[in-house]
């Protein structure tokens, strides 16, 4: 049988920080409940939960970088609502805060899990902001919590000159008689 690894959902005794963004804010209020609710649900007291908020989507890679270097948590969420609108700028915001948290998150190891919406109409970001379609937040909450306790099990990552193989050990000359 292989070895398995898999996550467990709490409770934990990790911090998590969440980085929501006040644009399109009537929707990240409704992530950000969703996400603390997930959080106090699988054991996650309060004191061990932080919140970041920011002006808007773009914002949300460097805040999120900052937190995941401080050391203080297991794993950063993303919170927001991009919406598109008549021009392009649509996916420059959806472009930017994606491909900032995924670097962030391979930069720094710690997981920045993307609980963004990106939507093209408002009735979808409402569907999935606690309607129809669930909530985001809540879901990244649940990836959080798997994530950190998947990544504690895991082998540990060897320093890059460790995880070079050994050379074989060199056989001493040996010297000929005089
Ligand atoms: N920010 C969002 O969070 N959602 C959006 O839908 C959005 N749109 O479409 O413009 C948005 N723009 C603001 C952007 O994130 C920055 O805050 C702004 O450009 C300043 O850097």
């Amino acid at each position: 049988m292989p070895r398995i690894h898999e996550g467990k959902l709490g409770p934990t005794e990790s911090r998590f920080a969440i980085v929501v963004s006040r644009f399109n804010g009537v929707f990240s209020e409704h992530l950000l409940a969703g996400a603390l609710d997930a959080f106090e649900r699988h054991g996650v007291a309060d004191d061990h939960l932080e919140v970041a908020w920011v002006p808007g989507a773009i914002e949300i890679p460097v805040v999120a970088q900052q937190l995941a270097r401080s050391g203080r948590f297991a794993a950063v969420l993303a919170l927001g609502a991009v919406i598109r609108g008549a021009t392009p700028h649509f996916d420059h915001v959806s472009r930017l805060v994606a491909n900032g948290c995924a670097e962030v998150s391979l930069a720094t190891g710690v997981p920045v899990v993307f609980g963004v919406l990106t939507t093209d109409t408002l009735d979808q970001a409402m569907e999935r902001s606690g309607t129809k379609a669930g909530n985001k937040g809540f879901d990244a909450a649940l990836a959080a919590l798997e994530m950190t306790d998947l990544l504690s099990k895991l082998p540990r990552e060897r320093a890059p000159a460790e995880a070079q193989p050994r050379p074989a050990a060199r056989k001493r000359p040996v010297r000929a008689g005089r």
